[in-house]
């Protein structure tokens, strides 16, 4: 059950790890080294104890697939995960002339005043973003991040490598091969990035006709991002596995840093007292040819009935 590990995991932080402070100055709870598995045939791994807004989980990895680094097609999308970070481009820029936003993530929980100034300003930039073209190349674009470096990472020898397709290529030509791997981490490039890939690489494997993926992530917020990126891998090993003519097998996460942020830990208990429920599972239209060519109604969550959402602050 995939409410279950990722429970257990839960469980497991908040009575092992260790204080730790962080980037953010939030502070977390972390454990170094923690390995899931949710095999795909039981269902799909969109988590019940609590709403995980499958929409998002699917607009951000069709952006991924586009190739997209630029937070316009999210907010087409009303999409807004990745506000924070556009944000941040902006308004550390020379352009930016509203009140001073420096630490606007911690300072917006804090500080009731500011968080109405913080959210005028994202409005004023959500809507350039959106309506201003010049604007929006920018400052939506979050650097090099996950699309540019999965469908055309640039690589020593001045060649552009799709990453994706040579996956697919490969699964098709050579099932066997232990080489079908997707790498997002470019140390040369990440001082460009808003923020360094979490999750940075990823690897599929496939045996008996099933299509498997394991995926690494460097640094996890266990309660906010785990649940998406869950999502996300399961969703991508089965437009995969369609592309390739295969089953789906299984989906094995393997993180670093995983960690629980100190401003999460009431939500976790709140989680942790709630009784799982059935998985859904993912259908999808079978009348699409190709994975580049999914839109967000070519694929349908059946059967998915969640406990209530559980509302956190993201740490920025
Ligand atoms: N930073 C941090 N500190 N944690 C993250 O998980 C994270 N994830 C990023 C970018 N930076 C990050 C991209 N993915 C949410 C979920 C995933 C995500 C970013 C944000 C999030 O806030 N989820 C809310 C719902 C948000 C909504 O409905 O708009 C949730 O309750 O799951
Ligand atoms: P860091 O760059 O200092 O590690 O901060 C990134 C934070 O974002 C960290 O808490 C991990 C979290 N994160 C996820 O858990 N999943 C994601 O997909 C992304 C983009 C970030």
């Amino acid at each position: 059950q995939a409410d279950k590990v990722y429970l257990d995991l839960c469980q497991f932080i908040l009575e092992k790890g260790t204080r730790k402070e962080d980037r953010t100055g939030t502070g977390t709870i972390s454990t170094f080294g923690y390995q899931l598995r949710f095999n795909l045939q039981d269902g799909f791994p969109l988590l019940t104890t609590k709403r995980v807004p499958f929409r998002l989980v699917v607009s951000e990895l069709l952006w991924f697939l586009k190739g997209d680094t630029n937070v316009r097609y999210l907010l087409e999308n009303n999409n807004h995960i990745w506000d924070e970070w556009g944000f941040q481009k902006w308004v550390e820029s020379e352009d930016y002339i509203g009140p001073d936003m420096s630490n606007f993530g911690i300072r917006s929980q804090l500080d009731e005043e500011f968080n109405k100034l913080y959210r005028e300003q994202m409005s004023i930039y959500q809507e350039k973003v959106l309506h201003d073209d010049d604007f929006s190349q920018r400052f939506g674009n979050l650097g090099n991040v996950y699309g540019k470096q999965w469908r055309s990472w640039e690589g020593a020898d001045g060649q552009v490598y799709d990453q994706i397709q040579y996956i697919i290529d490969e699964i098709k030509r050579n099932p066997d091969s232990r080489r079908l791997i997707c790498n997002a981490w470019s140390i040369s490039e990440l001082k460009g990035q808003m923020l360094p890939p979490c999750h940075f690489a990823f690897q599929f494997y496939v045996v008996d006709g099933k299509l498997s993926c394991m995926f690494n992530m460097r640094s996890t917020d266990v309660f906010l991002g785990l649940p998406f990126n869950i999502a996300s891998y399961a969703l991508l090993t089965h437009l995969l596995a369609y592309e390739c003519d295969l089953e789906v097998g299984e989906l094995v996460y393997t993180g670093a840093d995983v960690h629980i942020y100190s401003n999460h830990i009431e939500q976790v208990e709140k989680q942790l007292s709630r009784e799982p429920r059935p998985l859904p599972t993912i259908k999808l239209n079978r009348l699409v040819k190709s994975i580049y060519n999914f839109t967000m109604d070519d694929i349908e969550l059946i059967g998915y009935d969640p406990h209530g959402p559980i509302k956190a602050p993201v740490a920025v």
